[in-house]
């Protein structure tokens, strides 16, 4: 099993900055990368890390992304006078140049190569390069929005041309649209873009029409761009977190990468005078998370934007922290997603229908209700302390799962462990989730967009999972399911297995303890009946859970009024109608 998190960083990348007055530039300081080290140094992260150097990106690698015409033009800006910087900088969007940025973008670019090398000859499991110039707003010949080459771009040509990979999926957290990203990637199937972005209706720089949710890709490509965009500002976690489970993670399942890159930029935290949004630096451990089980756990986070010294260091100690496989922070004060954000959720995933099947609505009635959930409240038992470290929580898995084995009765272990936990603090309200599904694309849609909101809008002292011996489950989603249900209670999970079920309990519990779940197969469209019932249940549990909502109020309103006015007006187009 490959293990360890690569940290790749070099002091280097501090050492060029802005020489005029320019106040859209003002904020790309060298200490965004001297404060986010020394957060992981303080914090003891470091030293958990696989210190990996960093290397200069070679003229054939900046070719896989860039125009001869453009790396020639920036080779010679290390000699110009500052008048000549000045000037180079003109012809570009909000970005600066300065005498030692050349070498600076190459060691930024090479920093995201070394750790996809890292990453794919297995020397570590996932990784984080902290990196200075960012990349993802540059184009084929152009600098753009403080970045000069193109530093994750060119990663996913890199691993695809040198490691023969078929899929690479970019996630974009960044608060800004990575539209050199998408522009490099809009006709290749091969690459998933995800970026979403400020957006407010496309006053907020850079002001494209491209970054809207309907450019999703072209020809070829057409389905493999995904666009969010925010229309305004102060979006909280649940905002972030109910896109990935009703879009991103659907989506990213059904794409099946075989590496996972972050454009990992910070803005989008609270704080950040570039993106005035709200989400907790802990969000990032959970966005983390959630990506960490894709690609067999190959995940390589490079530094794009982030600008406040406060958010972006603790958001980068959050990210670092979970790819090491800590347990993950509770996530704190989820509410109800915004109705703008509802917004473009719905236009998101109605602009994305025709080409993902996770997102196909079925239109028929099932004859059978494969999907069975129900949603009751009881008595629990508070685990806390139980669990506090991984130490802890490896004996505690052992014990309960060598119970689970000796015993032939699965109920003497249940109750072994009942009295178990009974003896911790009483008088929580856990939820209780019963999931069944006959397919493995509708057991994961059901997870997605039913178990995980459901979960995170519960926040449950403890997680309590059962595999019931008829289940029928694949091992290999089981897994998938032990592992993201860690996103709750801070990892305290407890898994109860049968005795027929032996060949799982060292996966589960491999797990349970933060290594990667297995790669899963390419997956089927699931069968439309166990869509239509988990559509139905996610409608009909919407009122209570509202991070299962995927439409705006405003949206819902506007199809009842087109629906009350038929006959008067020319609305008949309206989405209710078709
Ligand atoms: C990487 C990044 C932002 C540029 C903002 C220009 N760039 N107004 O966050
Ligand atoms: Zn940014």
């Amino acid at each position: 099993m490959k293990m360890g998190t690569a940290l790749i960083y070099d002091e280097e990348m501090t050492k060029y900055k802005l020489l005029w007055v320019d106040p859209a530039c003002k904020i790309e300081v060298p200490e965004r990368l001297t404060v986010s080290h020394e957060a992981l140094v303080r914090t003891g992260l470091t030293d958990r890390c696989v210190s990996i150097p960093v290397r200069e990106a070679t003229d054939a690698d900046i070719l896989l992304v860039h125009s001869e015409e453009y790396l020639e033009a920036v080779k010679k800006t290390p000699y110009m006078t500052l008048e000549d910087l000045k000037e180079f900088t003109l012809q570009y969007g909000d970005v600066y140049f300065h005498p030692n940025i050349y070498h600076c973008a190459k060691l930024a670019a090479g920093a995201a190569l070394q750790l996809v090398d890292s990453v794919m000859t297995g020397k570590v499991r996932n990784g984080m390069a902290l990196v200075r110039p960012p990349g993802h707003h540059s184009m084929r010949s152009a600098a753009n929005g403080f970045c000069v080459f193109n530093n994750v771009a060119i990663a996913a040509r890199y691993a695809k041309q040198k490691y023969g990979l078929k899929r690479v999926l970019i996630v974009d957290w960044d608060i800004h649209h990575g539209q050199g990203v998408q522009f490099c990637f809009e006709d290749d199937p091969s690459v998933l873009c995800f970026s979403w972005h400020r957006y407010e209706h496309q006053k907020f720089w850079p002001q494209l029409r491209e970054s809207e949710y309907d450019n999703v890709g072209k020809e070829k490509g057409a389905g493999f761009n995904i666009n969010v965009p925010w229309n305004k500002v102060g979006m909280e976690n649940s905002d972030y977190l109910s896109v990935f489970c009703h879009v991103l993670l659907p989506v990213a399942y059904e794409f099946c990468p075989d590496l996972v890159l972050v454009c990992a930029g910070f803005d989008s935290a609270i704080g950040d005078p570039e993106g005035e949004m709200c989400a907790t630096p802990d969000i990032f451990a959970h966005l983390t998370h959630l990506l960490m089980n894709l690609a067999g756990g190959r995940l390589c986070a490079v530094l794009e934007g982030g600008y406040n010294l406060t958010s972006l260091p603790q958001s980068v100690c959050q990210t670092v922290q979970t790819l090491l496989g800590d347990p993950l922070p509770q996530p704190a004060n989820l509410s109800a997603p915004c109705t703008s954000a509802l917004e473009s959720l719905h236009c998101v995933r109605s602009a994305h229908r025709p080409y993902w099947s996770c997102l196909k609505h079925a239109g028929r009635t099932s004859t059978e209700l494969l999907l069975r959930f129900s949603c009751h409240r009881f008595q629990s038992y508070h685990i806390c302390g139980l669990m506090t470290d991984r130490y802890t929580r490896i004996k505690t898995t052992a014990n309960f799962l060598q119970d689970a084995d000796d015993d032939s009765d699965a109920l003497t272990a249940l109750s072994s462990l009942i009295s178990l936990t009974e003896k911790m603090n009483k008088n929580e309200v856990i939820g209780c989730l019963h999931l069944g599904c006959s397919d493995m694309s509708g057991f994961l849609q059901a997870v997605f967009g039913l178990l995980l909101p459901l979960g995170y809008e519960y926040d449950p002292d403890l997680v309590l999972l059962v595999r019931m011996p008829d289940s029928e489950v694949h091992d290999s989603v089981w897994q998938q399911l032990t592992a993201l249900l860690q996103s709750f209670a801070q990892g305290h999970t407890l898994v109860l297995m049968q005795e027929d079920e032996k060949a799982c309990v060292g996966p589960t519990a491999s797990c349970l303890l933060g290594d990667p779940a297995p790669p899963l197969e390419r997956l089927q469209a699931a069968l439309p009946e166990d869509v239509e019932a988990m559509e139905r249940l996610r409608h009909k549990l919407q009122a209570a859970w509202k991070l299962l909502q995927t439409t705006g109020e405003r949206a819902t309103a506007a199809s009842h009024f087109s629906i009350y006015i038929i006959g008067h007006t020319e609305s008949l187009k309206s989405p209710a109608l078709d």
